[in-house]
């Protein structure tokens, strides 16, 4: 049974997830773009925004190219895990290949946070532990916040 969150009006709840997309092998702007289409294809979801496309250099114990990440904020009913699951099945989609753990890899798709809900699970952290760490996710966050409000959506 799914823990949906359902509003006194009945309606289900609409949140915002904001997710990171990264690749560094094949054809990385190509990986991106189709992340970009399977998560706006995704069941009871919409696209509001995307960040900047930028290239960073990798970090992390593994030697490996530069990254070209980005990140979606995407308006939901999905719960954390369904989301979970969902980026799980897009990365399997784009033939991701990892042998090591901060290694390369041809799509990596993170949640970063959800506006409203929050996980703390073994196999799901909401927000994502990292996000103080990541200069780039930072600014991709504050790009992502500034679009919706400009917009008026939040
Ligand atoms: N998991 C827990 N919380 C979350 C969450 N909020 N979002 C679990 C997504 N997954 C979450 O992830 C391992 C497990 O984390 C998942 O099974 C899920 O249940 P994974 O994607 O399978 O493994 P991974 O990506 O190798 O590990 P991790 O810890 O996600 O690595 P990172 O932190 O993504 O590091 N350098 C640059 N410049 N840019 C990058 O994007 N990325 C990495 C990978 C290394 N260096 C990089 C970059
Ligand atoms: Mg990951």
């Amino acid at each position: 049974m799914t823990a949906r969150l359902r509003l006194a009006t009945g309606e289900l709840m609409r949140d915002v997830a904001f997710i990171a997309l990264g690749s560094n092998l094949g054809d990385r702007s190509m990986y991106l773009e189709r992340a970009r289409t399977a998560l706006a294809a995704l069941p009871r979801s919409r696209m509001l925004a995307a960040s900047t496309v930028e290239e960073t250099a990798p970090f992390g114990p593994v030697t490996q190219g530069a990254y070209l990440n980005q990140m979606v904020a995407l308006e939901t009913e999905l719960t954390p895990r369904e989301l979970l699951a969902a980026l799980q099945g897009i990365e399997h989609g784009a033939q991701r290949t990892r042998e090591v753990r901060w290694g390369p890899r041809t799509l990596d798709l993170d949640i970063v946070c959800f506006e409203q809900q929050t996980a703390n699970e073994p196999d799901l952290v909401v927000p994502h532990p990292s996000v103080a760490d990541r200069d780039f996710w930072q600014r991709e966050l504050r790009e992502l916040r500034g679009t919706l409000s400009s917009r008026g959506a939040t």
